[in-house]
Order: C-alpha cells, then sequence, then structure tokens
C-alpha cells in the first residue's frame, strides 16, 4: 500500500515509521493516523520485522493533533476512539520492541504516541510538552495513563498543568526518555541502535514487554503465573537453544526471534 504521510523503510529486520508531514510538524490528520494503525497492524506485524522505529521527519517527533483540519471543539470522543485509540492499543499490543525516535518536539497527543511506545531514543533536540492545557484541553490518546506510570504521580501533575518545555536531558533524567542519541545523524544512529535490537532474542523481548506492561494491572500472584508462562515458552525457543550453544563455544549467538 501507498502511504501519504509516512515513510517506511525496512532493514536487517527492523522497521523504521517516519511520520511524514515536515510542514506541520508531522501533525496528526485522521488520514495520518488510520495510516499508522494500517502499518503498525500489517507491515510491521510481519514475522520478518522484528523491531519498529517510529520516528519523525524533519525538526519535529509530532505536534500532536492537526489544528488546521481537526474541529477539536466538535465530537472529539469519537475522533479519539476512532482515531487515536487504535493506534495507541496497536504500539502496545505488537509482539515485538516499538521504539519512539524522539527526534524534536513531541507536543499533545505526539507526546502521546512517544510515551505509548517501549522506550524513547531522543535526540539533544528532543522537547516534549504536554501540550493540551495549551489550548484548554486536557490529556488523551494515552497520556494520562503512561506519563504517571513513566514520571510519577507528583510530576505528571506539575506536567499536566505548567504545559512546559522539558528538554532531552531533564526527560532523561525524570524517565521521559531512556537514552539521548547524540550526534549529526539521529535518524541514522536511532535506527542502527533499533536494528541491532532486531538482531536480539526478540520473542523473549515480547515476552517481557508483556510481562512489564501487565505488572500494572496484575497482583503479585497473577504476575508471578505469568512469568512461569513467559519463561515456558522462552524456554521451549530456538534462541535458548541458540544462545546456550553460542555460551558453550564461546561466541557470539545467532538469535532468530524464535
Ligand atoms: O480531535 C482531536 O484530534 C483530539 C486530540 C487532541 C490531542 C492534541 O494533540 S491537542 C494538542 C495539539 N497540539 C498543540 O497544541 C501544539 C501546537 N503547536 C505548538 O504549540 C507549536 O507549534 C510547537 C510548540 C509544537 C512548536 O513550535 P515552533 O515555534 O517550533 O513551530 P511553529 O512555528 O509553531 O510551527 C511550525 C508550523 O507547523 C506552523 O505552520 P506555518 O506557520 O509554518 O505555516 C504551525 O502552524 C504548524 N503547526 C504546529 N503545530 C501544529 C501545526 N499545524 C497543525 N497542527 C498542529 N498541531
Amino acid at each position: 500500500m501507498e502511504y501519504q504521510n509516512l515513510t517506511l523503510e525496512e532493514r536487517d529486520g527492523a522497521l523504521r515509521i517516519s511520520l511524514d508531514r515536515p510542514e506541520v510538524l508531522n501533525a496528526l490528520s485522521f488520514e495520518l493516523l488510520r495510516e499508522l494503525n494500517d502499518v503498525l497492524t500489517g507491515p510491521a506485524a510481519q514475522e520478518g520485522v522484528r523491531a519498529v522505529l517510529l520516528t519523525g521527519a524533519g525538526r519535529a517527533f509530532s505536534a500532536g493533533a492537526d489544528l488546521g483540519s481537526t474541529d477539536v471543539s466538535g465530537d472529539i470522543r469519537t475522533v479519539l476512539e476512532e482515531s487515536y485509540h487504535p493506534v495507541v492499543r496497536s504500539i502496545a499490543k505488537l509482539d515485538k520492541p516499538v521504539i519512539a525516535g524522539v527526534n524534536g518536539v513531541a507536543a499533545g497527543a505526539g507526546m502521546s504516541l512517544a510515551l505509548a511506545c517501549d522506550f524513547r531514543l531522543l535526540s539533544e533536540e528532543a522537547l516534549f510538552t504536554v501540550g493540551f492545557s495549551g489550548i484548554g484541553l486536557v490529556m488523551d490518546a494515552g497520556c494520562s495513563y503512561f506519563l504517571p506510570r513513566l514520571v510519577g504521580l507528583g510530576r505528571a501533575m506539575e506536567l499536566a498543568m505548567s504545559n512546559r518545555r522539558v528538554g532531552a536531558e531533564e526527560a532523561l533524567a525524570i524517565g521521559l526518555g531512556e537514552r539521548i542519541v547524540a550526534g549529526a545523524d539521529f535518524a541514522e544512529e536511532a535506527f542502527a541502535q533499533v536494528r541491532q535490537l532486531a538482531q536480539g532474542p526478540t520473542l523473549g523481548y515480547a515476552l517481557a514487554k508483556r510481562e512489564l506492561r501487565e505488572s500494572f494491572a496484575n497482583d503479585l500472584d497473577l504476575q508471578l503465573l505469568l512469568e512461569a508462562d513467559s519463561q515456558a515458552r522462552a524456554a521451549a525457543s530456538h534462541d535458548l537453544r541458540e544462545g546456550l550453544a553460542a555460551f558453550r563455544e564461546k561466541r557470539a549467538p545467532r538469535f532468530e526471534g524464535r
């Protein structure tokens, strides 16, 4: 399928999805969100793709809802349920790592998308702003779910109410991002790191993703059961056999994600 608002590149088992409306800082139109969900449930879900990078073209990650084409005072509930929620769920449910490459500003629902990803690589220009309160809205598209889990309740409150901008260093310090990727070519360096991840035991990564995401809703007994279940699957994998053989033979493992 041809995409008008996204650019895709697949290399070495990794898929890079670039939000590609740089003239409006990759603002999220309905069409872009539809295309994004199509990619997350189609090409990104293919077996050959073992890790996904979600990033932005140009100088922004995403400035959030497209304020030019969206009537945010209209039927916003339907807009959220039909356009945003499927994307957030697809990122959470995809059984492989989905990494945000935050190359610039991530505002409003753009920040929500970055937070929905499994972790965030930050360029030195990364900038987060909750954004919603700047135009009199409240957090949506998962922001109020992910933000307190990442930075804690008090910080989430402060960021949501102040709407202030958080740069890369502070984002790293408070848990909004997990790694700063320095250097002139963030797009390439971030993709290289995700391609490296794609060579890992990605079945295990998918199981770890589920364990960690579900841990917030499970009690200890349920979580122990989930761990045992996950470990049984990992223990039956090709990658465990390969990992053990590589250890015995004192060589680097060649994982296949199965
Ligand atoms: O119905 C629904 O969809 C509900 C969902 C709502 C969720 C939300 O996301 S609400 C929050 C929406 N986003 C915002 O409020 C952020 C708006 N943008 C800004 O505050 C600033 O643009 C930034 C802080 C992100 C960046 O500032 P700066 O100075 O680096 O860039 P700029 O000059 O403001 O923007 C550059 C261009 O992008 C400019 O166009 P122009 O003048 O060059 O033709 C600007 O209008 C355009 N742009 C920026 N953000 C958006 C946008 N166009 C459409 N929608 C945007 N969100």
